[in-house]
């Protein structure tokens, strides 16, 4: 049998990392090996849940109000429970719980990492059999090492993450993550049960032709929005428009697609949600700092993602996410440097249904 020495697997491709950085301790190597086996044991059951009593709901709510599945819970306890047992994370906030949860032993108070993590989103898509992911972040404690970790290791703003990366469930499963030293992806080989880069140094190209918004939100949407929205629908010489609208309702489906293929994300506030769906610490800050490391840029409508100060755990936030050219673009409707003429519609309001 002949062995593909050119195949790296994760291990072997963090542990090469390491040995290029003789000072590096290989914590964060072992936090991102601790995700990847999570991660593994979370496809076995994704990929069997049309046959196990797995799918459907828990019964209960998280915090955020939303029905929590059988899947999210799975994806949360394993998550918890490879990192409890590793020794490289002190403690972890994740969105189905109401709190963060300090592991406060002996080892894991002598850790200098914390982890954030959505462990299952875009979980309503699971029984359609949509693509799904896991979403995480890990921060540098600023709380003194051999106690336990502090709220504040938390709540720290996205520029601070040291690493941060997602697995995507999809027609083949893969973990891409992002260090200060660039983006790499790597597709799990399912005959050897390794996650092997595949996807080395990634760049989101300068600009693409996917839009992906959630059009049914539109009339809620403030009239900026709406008209750079508008813009994407309509052929423009300046950014080769228009441009093609894709929206899956799985945000790592729909970011993984616009970092590869150069593109556009956004949910924006609304009337009614001001601050959008998603999660500051759990969704916006880690793809904002995958996508920067890959040369895109992302924003709340307002500032940089990343330097927004989180106030509390769960918190929401606007979010546009993508290509550069196609974020500057955003921005010169945002700022009113430019603008659509939207004749012929009224947009301030919603029409009325017959
Ligand atoms: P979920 O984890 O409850 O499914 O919610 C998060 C998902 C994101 O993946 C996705 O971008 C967004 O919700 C879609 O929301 P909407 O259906 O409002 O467009």
């Amino acid at each position: 049998m002949v062995i593909n020495r050119k195949v790296q697997t994760l291990d072997e491709f963090t542990l090469q990392q390491l040995r290029d950085f003789p000072k590096a301790t290989g914590e964060l190597s072992n936090l991102l090996r601790d995700i990847g086996l999570a991660a593994k044991r979370i496809n076995v059951e994704v990929n069997k849940a049309g046959l196990v009593d797995i799918l459907g709901d828990h019964g209960s709510m998280n915090v955020q109000g939303e029905e929590v599945k059988k899947l999210d819970i799975f994806a949360n306890n394993q998550l918890v429970g490879v990192l409890r047992h590793g020794v490289s994370c002190a403690g972890i906030g994740s969105e189905e719980l109401d709190d963060i949860l300090v592991f406060d032993d002996e080892i894991s108070n002598k850790s200098k990492y914390v982890c954030l993590f959505d462990p299952l989103d875009g979980s309503s898509n699971i029984d359609v059999n949509v693509s799904i992911g896991t979403i995480f972040s890990v921060f540098r404690r600023v709380s003194e090492l051999g106690k336990p970790a502090t709220a504040e290791d938390f709540l720290q703003p996205g520029n601070k993450q040291v690493a941060a990366g997602y697995v995507i469930y999809g027609s083949s499963t893969m973990l891409v993550y992002a260090t200060r030293r660039g983006v790499n992806g790597f597709t799990l080989d399912q005959s050897i049960g390794e996650f092997t880069l595949s996807h080395p140094d990634i760049k989101c190209p300068e600009s693409g032709k996917f839009y992906s918004v959630n059009h049914g939100n539109f009339f809620q949407m403030d009239q900026k929005v709406k008209e750079y929205i508008t813009n994407c629908q309509k052929k423009n010489k300046t950014n080769g428009g228009p441009y093609t609208q894709r929206y899956i309702g799985s945000m790592v489906a729909d970011v993984h697609r616009n970092l590869i293929k150069g593109g556009i994300f956004m949910y924006p506030g609304t009337v009614d949600k001001p601050k959008g769906k998603l999660r500051l610490l759990y969704e916006c800050n880690p793809f904002a700092f995958i996508v920067e490391k890959a040369g895109g840029k992302s924003s709340n409508g307002i500032v940089n993602i990343l330097d927004i100060q989180p106030k509390e755990l769960h918190e929401r936030a606007p979010f546009f996410i993508g290509s550069m050219k196609m974020m500057e673009e955003l921005e010169d409707f945002l700022s009113g440097k430019r603008s659509v003429e939207m004749k012929n519609i009224v947009y301030s309001e919603a029409p009325e249904s017959e």
